[in-house]
């Protein structure tokens, strides 16, 4: 179990107030991870976030910035490496989404799409990466998804964010790879979160849908990320790189079923 111990090691998770980004910053944190939580909402939100984690027995500190903003985060960055500690770890999970069809959607939405959802972990990349260059050695995860692979009828821009993502992951493999550090993804199938909420109300047409595509047979639970989260962010993960790890119940491992089939 010492190839997945976390222990001295500090993560620091983007939108890590809920969702994904908590449960997958949980498992870092139960596996010996210090927790620097960010989300850009409320300071509220993040003081709660941090109290969550502290009652889990895990030690956290809360930044409010906004991954967009180039000058937020370099301003951020600086604090965290000199009030915590250096960023061993980062997870690239904050994210939006606009379901829009394509040719409805605004151009200005298009862009705030793939600003936070492909831009956004260039930039925190770009400047925490120094100090993994450095130090010779780091993680960097970035949060994919099931639209990094497939299209769906109104998620364009996310798709074209999160499939640009998958790329940027491997072309970071392919440039920092040589300073031992590891940039891999994790690609997320459908889970219950407050993003896919409305999609997931009982009886829209798409809870059923997901759940007959889903070899699994259910949404995900999002502490079936936490997993896959600590081996991409332990030393058992020190040869992988460029790769993304699929945590989705099957579903891209098949063409699906029709209705009737069990
Ligand atoms: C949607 C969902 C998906 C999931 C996830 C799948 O509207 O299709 O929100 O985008 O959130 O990204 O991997």
């Amino acid at each position: 179990m010492e190839l997945f111990n976390l222990k001295g090691k500090i993560a620091l998770v983007t939108g890590s107030t809920h969702g994904l980004g908590m449960a997958m910053a949980k498992g870092l944190g139960k596996a010996g991870a210090t927790l620097v939580v960010n989300g850009n909402s409320s300071q509220q939100k993040i003081d709660d976030a941090v109290k969550h984690f502290e009652r889990e027995g895990i030690k956290a500190v809360g930044y409010r910035f906004n991954v967009a903003d180039e000058a937020q985060v370099i301003e951020a960055i600086g604090k965290i490496q000199s009030e915590v500690g250096p960023i061993d770890i980062l997870v690239n999970n904050a994210g939006i989404i606009k379901r829009t069809p394509l040719e409805e959607m605004e151009v200005a939405d298009f862009k705030e799409v793939i600003d936070i959802d492909l831009v956004s972990p260039f930039i925190m990349s770009k400047h925490v990466v120094k100090g993994m260059m450095a130090r010779k050695q780091g993680k960097i995860i970035n949060i994919c998804s099931m639209m990094s692979e497939l299209g769906r009828n109104t998620v364009g821009a996310y798709a074209a964010a999160k499939g640009g993502l998958k790329m940027l992951t491997q072309n970071m493999a392919t440039e920092w790879a040589k300073h031992n550090i590891q940039i891999n993804g994790i690609g997320p199938g459908y889970f219950a979160t407050s993003q896919t909420a409305p999609i997931r109300v009982e009886g829209h047409p798409f809870n059923e849908f997901i759940v007959n595509r889903t070899p699994a047979a259910k949404w995900g639970d999002p502490n079936d990320l936490a997993g896959a989260a600590i081996f991409l962010a332990s030393r058992a993960s020190d040869f992988v790189n460029g790769h993304i790890l699929y945590v989705d119940g099957g579903i891209l491992a098949t063409i699906g079923k029709p209705s009737n089939e069990t």
